[in-house]
């Protein structure tokens, strides 16, 4: 059977860092590493004066995870700079805050290479290679440089851009060429997968062949769409620990006479956290009547801190949660409330449940995961409505969502509005339909699936008989 090496910027298995501080994500890929032997690969988090190439390596729960610190300039260029300043505004359809620095590239291939070189010893023959996301995608290039003949499969966390939008990036032919290393490449949406074959056929005179292969650079490789989801069943059991439940009753005796709508990010400009202020703001003022029956929660973890942008998202969000609540507060009551702190998962499962409405407005994101974990949330009888961006992932797999253009405060305003006054009736509607499709594509299921396609179905039908 073959055995699975998981390789991610950084590594985060359940029982390494707290428990709570874990998502589904890691849950899945940790039990996959389990039942495949695996290795987990990645960036300690740490940096050092001079790279080593040191590998540190631990078992954390019965799996094996591989770490090698990096130099200050490496966090420069490679994260700081080539993925978080470059490829994630790029990606995220953010042009104008888009650096396109020379140096951020070298330190991104530098990087790629230097992880190639230290994972390269661990390699096993038979082994499946599965890389995660955009910091990463010349990783499979550099291995192969280093004579890797494995499967190795490349999965795209975040949108990948329209043509246009990915033209404008110096290195961009150089960069999709590399994704030609791969055997499988794995995006959130059709979407997504369309948008990459029409960038191939019209920048490299690709061929798109049957089953979404994909030819060009002389090679040829299989693309698909793999939605990830998350633990339901996880979920919907932390909705009945005490923590939750304690969560749940603090809320609940917070808004006897009111109604709370949730919204739940990191502090990240991709997730229109503006325009949705600017949404309830425009709700509270074309809705005299319904204005004191809401309380409006965002939690925002700040994220990144190192890069402007983010800095200055914060001091934004700030002037307009002050102006909102300058204008509508009242004596008692205030209608918005915006905490830059990180929660346990047990307490956000609660304050999911207690929310009528789950606001989920990004201007772009690959899937959004909070989406699903607010359906898988909720109390089947009196289930809370759910208003979601077109522009997330998620919305393709999620269409009895309310759905909204996040740029537009009318809609946001008027789906509030609908959410807050739905009859029961059709709420249960809704979130049936969301939660069918939150329980069947779940996490254990995106993982399978690409896990499968990587393997070539046969041997992954073998190695799951053998495992059972
Ligand atoms: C990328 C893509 C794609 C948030 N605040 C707290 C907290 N969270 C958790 C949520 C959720 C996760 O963080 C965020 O997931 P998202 O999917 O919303 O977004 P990204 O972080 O941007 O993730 C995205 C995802 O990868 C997976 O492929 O869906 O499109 O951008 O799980 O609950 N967790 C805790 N405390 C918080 O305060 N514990």
């Amino acid at each position: 059977m073959s055995r699975l090496i998981v390789v991610s910027n950084r590594v985060n298995p359940p029982g390494g860092k707290g428990e709570e501080s874990v998502g589904g994500l890691a849950m899945a890929l940790a039990a996959a590493l389990r039942e495949y032997s695996g290795i987990w690969f990645g960036w300690s988090g740490r940096t050092t004066p001079m790279f080593t190439g040191q590998l540190a390596m631990r078992r954390v729960e019965g799996v094996t995870v591989a770490t090698v610190d990096l130099e200050q300039s490496d966090y420069d260029e490679y994260y700081n700079g080539y993925a978080n300043k470059t490829l994630w505004p790029l990606f995220h359809y953010r042009v104008d805050l888009t650096a396109y620095d020379r140096t951020f590239d070298e330190g991104y291939q530098r990087v790629n290479r230097r992880f190639a070189e230290t994972l390269r010893p661990l390699i096993e023959p038979d082994d499946l290679i599965w890389v995660h996301d955009y910091h990463l995608i010349p990783m499979a290039r550099e291995l192969r440089r280093l004579g890797v003949k494995n499967r190795i499969g490349f999965f795209l966390h975040i949108p990948w851009p329209a043509h246009q939008l990915m033209v404008t990036l110096p290195s961009h032919k150089a960069l999709v060429e590399a994704l030609f290393d791969y055997d499988l490449v794995g995006f959130q949406t059709p979407e997504y997968v369309t948008a990459f074959q029409e960038y191939v056929a019209a920048e490299a005179g690709g061929e798109i062949l049957a089953e979404d292969r994909v030819k060009a650079f002389g090679r040829t490789v299989q693309t698909g769409a793999f939605p990830i989801g998350v633990d339901a069943q996880d979920f919907a059991e932390m909705v009945a620990s005490e923590r939750a439940a304690k969560t749940y009753d603090r809320m609940a005796a917070h808004t006897v006479f009111r109604k709370l709508i949730i919204g739940v990010d990191r502090l990240d400009y991709s997730k229109g956290l503006e325009e949705r202020f600017l949404g309830f703001e425009r709700f509270l003022a074309d809705n005299p009547d319904l204005r004191r029956q809401v309380l409006m929660v965002q939690v925002a973890p700040v994220s990144r801190e190192s890069v402007s942008s983010y800095q200055e998202i914060r001091g934004r969000l700030d002037a307009l949660s002050g102006r909102i609540n300058g204008e509508h507060a009242d004596l008692d009551w205030n209608p918005l409330r915006c905490v830059n702190r990180n929660y346990r998962r047990d307490e956000l499962a609660g304050l999911y449940r207690a929310a009528k409405v789950g606001l989920v407005t990004p201007l772009r994101d690959g899937m959004n995961l909070v989406a699903k974990e607010y359906v898988a949330a909720q109390d089947p009888k009196d289930p809370g409505v759910l208003i979601l961006s077109r522009f997330a992932g998620s919305a393709n797999q999620l269409p009895a969502a309310l759905i909204v253009n996040p740029n537009s405060p009318e809609e946001i305003s008027e789906a509030l509005k609908r959410a807050l006054t739905m009859p029961l009736a059709e709420r249960i509607e809704r979130w049936r339909a969301l939660f069918s499709n939150v329980q069947g594509e779940d996490v254990g299921a995106w993982r399978d699936a690409f896990v499968g396609a990587l393997a070539g179905d046969d041997r992954f039908h073998e190695a799951s008989a053998l495992a059972s």
